[in-house]
């Protein structure tokens, strides 16, 4: 732990030294402000992809095709809620407010992950996602379980064990779907046409142009490059894809001999840039709706800070 006593070039060495041996930093002890700068921005922004992230999935829970699969696209879209709530908490350990993080991402400050910038046009899109986008966060996030930040390491944990039930279920329903009848299989094939660029995206811009990512993982905030965890993740979803009989709509792919690796064709990042700049296709609409959804909840956050309140004042006047 760094002593707070020591002069300020000190107490940056001692800083680095104790996350180089691979010790956790916790929210009562001192750290350099670009850490906790670095830190609010990526938690507060993987919280807000998980809250926004509800709206692609919540768009089908109506329309479940049985009543077994509408419970648990249910339990999956309240677990995704409960993840933004753990990394909101996260965050909030760095002494910023929920109103502030919320309000960043009203004004477009803070990011969301592009990926729920698409539609779900059909009920493999919901099959897909489980797979893909749970599959992708899935490798983004083990290595986030061992962050040097004590409070957001945490919370990963347990959002890892949740994601890992989300990705197979996503990979049974779209099991289910490539094994049943041929308009199943060419939905099945469809939601991989769409989701399968943008979920490569996910990963964030290619190594040499990643601004934050040096730094990320000097202070193992970070502890993969995006190309690496992209990698991995192609390698696992292409023997998945084959195992479902169905195609990535890549006439690049290639395996590597020399490498191991699989090769995929060139990665639109121009379509990457200007959908994390708000012009995907969803982009409007998912921030109208969370505008709306936020404005909904006004009556309830009154209600329970007057409750607080309340519940205070009648502590203290029994202490009293
Ligand atoms: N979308 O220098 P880097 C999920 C931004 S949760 C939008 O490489 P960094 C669960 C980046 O913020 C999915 N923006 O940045 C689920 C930065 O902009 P800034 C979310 C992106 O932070 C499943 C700029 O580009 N997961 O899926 C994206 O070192 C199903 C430069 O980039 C996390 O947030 C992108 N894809 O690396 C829920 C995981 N990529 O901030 C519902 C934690 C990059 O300067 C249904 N986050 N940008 O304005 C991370 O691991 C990292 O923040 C990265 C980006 C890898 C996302």
């Amino acid at each position: 732990m760094v002593h707070e006593a020591s002069a300020p070039d000190e107490r940056a060495e001692q800083f680095d030294a104790w996350v180089a041996d691979e010790n956790k930093v916790e929210p009562q002890d001192w750290m350099p402000e670009g850490y906790a700068k670095t830190l609010v921005r990526q938690i507060s922004q993987h919280a807000h992809s998980e809250i926004i992230g509800m709206q692609p999935e919540g768009n089908w829970i109506t329309r479940a095709p049985s009543l077994r699969r509408k419970a648990i696209l249910l339990a999956k879209v309240q677990d995704e809620a409960g993840h933004g709530l753990y990394l909101y908490s996260a965050a909030e350990t760095l002494n910023v407010s929920r109103d502030q993080m919320e309000a960043d991402l009203m004004s477009g400050k803070a990011k969301y992950s592009s990926i729920f910038n698409y539609p779900t046009l059909t009920w493999a899109d919901v099959g897909a996602i489980g797979w893909l986008v749970d599959g992708a966060a899935i490798v983004n996030q083990i290595p986030l379980c061992r962050c040097s930040y004590g409070p957001y390491a945490r919370a990963m944990i347990r959002v890892c064990k949740e994601e890992s039930f989300h990705q197979r279920q996503g990979f049974e329903l779209m099991m289910a779907l490539s094994q049943g009848t041929p308009e199943q299989k060419a939905m099945a094939q469809d939601a991989l046409n769409r989701w399968w660029w943008p979920a490569v995206q996910m990963f964030g811009p290619p190594d040499h142009d990643s601004p934050h990512s040096a730094q990320s993982m000097a202070w193992k905030i970070k502890r993969f490059s995006n190309d690496d965890l992209r990698q991995k993740f192609i390698d696992m979803a292409v023997k998945q894809a084959q195992a479902l009989h169905i195609e990535i709509p890549d006439p690049d792919l290639k395996f590597n001999e020399e490498t191991g690796h699989w090769d995929t064709g060139e990665i639109n990042w121009d379509e990457f840039w200007a959908v994390v700049k708000g012009h995907g296709p969803c982009s409007r609409e998912r921030m109208a709706n969370r505008r709306k959804a936020h404005n909904d909840g006004a009556w309830v956050r009154e209600a329970a800070t007057a409750f607080a309140a309340k519940e205070r004042a009648r502590a203290e006047k029994v202490a009293a």
